[in-house]
């Protein structure tokens, strides 16, 4: 049988773009991350931001009753490293919390102190939540200046930082929140059994009803962190922490993931003096203010042998290394990329940043704006720079 040419021509036109089809639907991105390259073309921030894609446990499906025998909680809990003092700011947070999350989840409360918490401070912090609230102390030995530091030399960098107007320079127990929160808080005893832990704060707030179990999202994407900002560091505190970084990647270079966020770390071009000083690490980092994690990261052997060797560089004493870069680069060169997650939805404020989603679901707060007070503020946010190299996911 005789096919006219042009009719043949055409047959196989089609089965080529067939075969073209079917193989872009396979190759379609699956992730709803964007990265936004060659420059911002619009602010994700002002994104109508809604719930995240996938399965989502809530609380009239599940039973999520505080005193329930087989909760459908998972292994997680709040943590706040607080004292005794900052009860009256821990209890707005609190109700802040509860009223737009916990209470509907009721997740329980671990407190952690390097004094013991009074009985007011018990009493007013387990009357705010019908959630479980137990009060740990963090052992000597996670909170004592290591016997490898030097005080004489402490005083020296610190009286240094102070004509540099770094604030809390010379406060050793600033120092010493800073290390335990890089490196100590994950080995208490207390969250041995659970995987995820959300970090909060006195004096911190949130504006947006959250309706989802934010840990079951964690656990069922099998992610390793979750931030709301993203911050420059004053470069003055954290001179030698990329220097040291570097020596501890080449003595371990196994450790790098794959999907790394080495292009984000090393960003040299919006703040180049910041990079400068820093010696090669843009200083932007996940403000650890609010960080919700998987523990086991945090006990793993990369990140645990990535604190001991910063620990013993000293620079948690001879400089300020604060929490927020070190578990920054720690996730970024150690996690998967794909694993952090932006908490978009989050509507949240520690004095003067804010993650402010554009939701009917928020309120209290204004959409897109992430900071108030003075304008100088607005070149901290460094967000743009982590859209543009990680993504938006
Ligand atoms: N128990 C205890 N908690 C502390 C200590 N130092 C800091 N913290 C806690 O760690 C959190 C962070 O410390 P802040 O002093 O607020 O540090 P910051 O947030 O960098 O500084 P600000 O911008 O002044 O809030 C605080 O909210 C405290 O709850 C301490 O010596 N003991
Ligand atoms: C979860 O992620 C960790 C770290 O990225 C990985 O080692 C582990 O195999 C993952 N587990 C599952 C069930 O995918
Ligand atoms: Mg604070």
């Amino acid at each position: 049988m005789a096919i006219a040419r042009p009719i043949r021509m055409l047959g196989a036109v089609c089965i080529l773009l067939t075969l073209f089809l079917i193989f872009n639907m396979r190759q379609a991105p699956q992730k709803p991350s964007t990265k936004l390259v060659n420059g911002m073309t619009r602010d994700p921030l002002l994104d109508p931001t809604g719930e995240p894609e996938g399965v989502l446990w809530r609380a009239d499906e599940h039973d999520y009753s505080p005193d329930s025998e087989k909760p459908a909680r998972t292994n997680a809990a709040l943590i706040s490293l607080v004292r005794n003092e900052e009860l009256h700011d821990l209890l707005n947070t609190m109700h802040d919390l509860e009223r737009t999350w916990n209470s509907k989840f009721n997740y329980p409360y671990i407190f952690f102190n390097d004094v013991p918490f009074t009985e007011d401070f018990k009493q007013k912090t387990q009357a705010a939540t019908k959630a479980k609230c137990q009060y740990e102390l963090v052992p000597k030995e996670h909170w004592e200046v290591p016997s490898w530091i030097s005080m004489d030399l402490f005083q020296e960098s610190a009286k240094k930082l102070e004509e540099e107007n770094i604030q809390y320079a010379s406060k050793i127990s600033y120092h010493q929140m800073c290390r335990w929160n890089s490196g100590m808080f994950y080995k208490h005893p207390a969250l041995d059994k659970l995987r995820y832990y959300w970090r909060i704060e006195p004096k911190v707030k949130f504006f947006c009803d959250v309706d989802y179990d934010v840990f079951r999202y964690m656990e069922d994407r099998n992610k390793t962190y979750g931030f709301t900002i993203n911050l420059y560091d004053a470069p003055q505190t954290i001179r030698t922490l990329w220097p040291t970084t570097k020596e501890f990647l080449a003595a371990n270079p196994t450790y790098l993931s794959e999907n790394n966020m080495m292009d984000w770390i090393t960003e040299d071009q919006i703040r180049p003096e910041h990079n400068e000083i820093a010696n090669g690490y843009s200083t932007c980092h996940f403000w650890s203010n609010f960080e919700i994690g998987d523990l086991d990261f945090f006990r793993g052997d990369k990140y645990e042998s990535y604190f001991q060797y910063l620990d013993r560089a000293g620079g948690f004493f001879y400089e300020r290394w604060g929490d927020a870069p070190v578990h920054s680069l720690g996730v970024g060169l150690f996690a998967d990329a794909d694993k952090v997650h932006w908490f978009r939805d989050i509507g949240y404020n520690h004095i003067p940043y804010f993650n402010c989603p554009n939701s009917p679901k928020c309120s209290g707060c204004q959409a897109g704006h992430s900071y108030a007070g003075a304008d100088f503020l607005s070149k901290e946010d460094c967000r743009p720079s982590y859209f543009k190299y990680v993504g938006t996911h």
